[in-house]
């Protein structure tokens, strides 16, 4: 059980400045050494160095596009060099732009390797915005249409081969804010979105069962954890809060529900910013969440 910690300082991809902090931040809330608590044998291979963020307005819909092909693609390269060595890579953002560069090697080495890839998304947001679709020019409100082939070459095309995945492949689990055009794509392409009215109606146990129910022996299961999934009463530190989101028992269920099945194979941890946080908490309770993730339970378990 080898993890690797990856951090990408950059919020090249949002609407506010700080996501830049996050794996600074996480590192200060022992993320390391809480994951060696588990057993984990944990390598921090320290922070990706990638351009400055020249905060300027959208050019053709997007801002920023060579800045944010640039760090994607040193993502890409560290996530498929990890998984390639047989460790489990763990992205510290950044913000959720780097998903992209982090799940296009985790499509590639599921190709190299026959494996079956479920993507699951939890999120306030669906992050499936186009150029023409979207309201801000953030990459980071993309990630998800560009990975099923839906944006500039240049980030479509970073983990060889075009698209990197299916829409199939995704859950979307938290979600409780979609621009309107992005509504109408989202409802087009068919993403399975458990969103915040299903987890009231349904509850997070049941949202989980569906999410995960076609998982197999020979699936990698991809967690792209965007911080602002959680309730903003306990997550303040995020670039764009959204009230009514899952609160720190439901969030904990879900990743619970998440280490039961085994197959975990790689995670992001993106949007967290330091700048807007108060004492560190909202980096606190994402490593307390990640130590869920992980196997962290009060007690003995029998295994399912
Ligand atoms: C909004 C905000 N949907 C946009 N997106 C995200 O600008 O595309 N915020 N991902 O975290
Ligand atoms: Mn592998
Ligand atoms: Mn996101
Ligand atoms: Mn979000």
């Amino acid at each position: 059980n080898k993890v690797t910690l990856i951090g990408a300082p950059t919020d090249i991809g949002a609407g506010a400045r700080g996501a830049s902090m996050g794996p600074e931040a996480l590192r200060v809330a022992n993320i390391g050494p809480i994951l060696e608590g588990h057993g984990l044998e944990v390598k921090d291979r320290g922070n990706l160095s990638g351009p400055a963020n020249p905060w300027l307005p959208p050019t053709d819909g997007y801002r920023h596009l060579p800045e944010v092909a640039a760090w994607n693609r040193l993502v890409h390269d560290a996530v498929y060099e990890e998984l390639s060595d047989g460790r489990m890579p763990i992205l510290l953002g950044g913000d959720h732009c780097l998903g992209l560069g982090s799940i296009s090697a985790v499509a590639r080495h599921c190709r190299d390797t026959g494996k079956k890839l479920r993507v699951l998304w939890l999120d306030a947001h669906a992050d499936f915005n186009t150029s023409a679709l979207t309201p801000s020019g953030n990459i980071h409100g993309m990630p998800v249409a560009c990975l099923c082939g839906f944006g500039p070459r240049e980030l479509i095309e970073i983990g060889g081969q075009v698209p990197a995945i299916s829409p199939k492949w995704v859950r979307q689990i938290g979600i409780r804010s979609v621009d309107p055009g992005e509504k109408r794509f989202v409802h087009e392409q068919g993403l399975e979105v458990f969103d915040m009215r299903y987890i009231d109606e349904m509850g997070m146990r049941h949202a989980m069962e569906l999410a995960l129910a076609t998982l197999d022996a020979n699936t990698h299961l991809h967690v792209s954890f965007d911080v602002d999934f959680l309730d903003p009463e306990i997550a303040p530190g995020v670039g764009t809060t959204v009230p009514g989101g899952p609160t720190y028992r439901e969030a904990q269920l879900c990743m619970e529900m998440i280490a039961d099945t085994g197959r975990m194979g790689s995670l992001d941890v993106v949007e967290l910013n330091p700048a807007l946080d108060v004492r560190n908490k909202t980096a606190q309770v994402a490593v307390d969440l990640i130590e869920s993730l992980f196997g962290k339970s009060t007690l003995m378990r029998p295994k399912v």
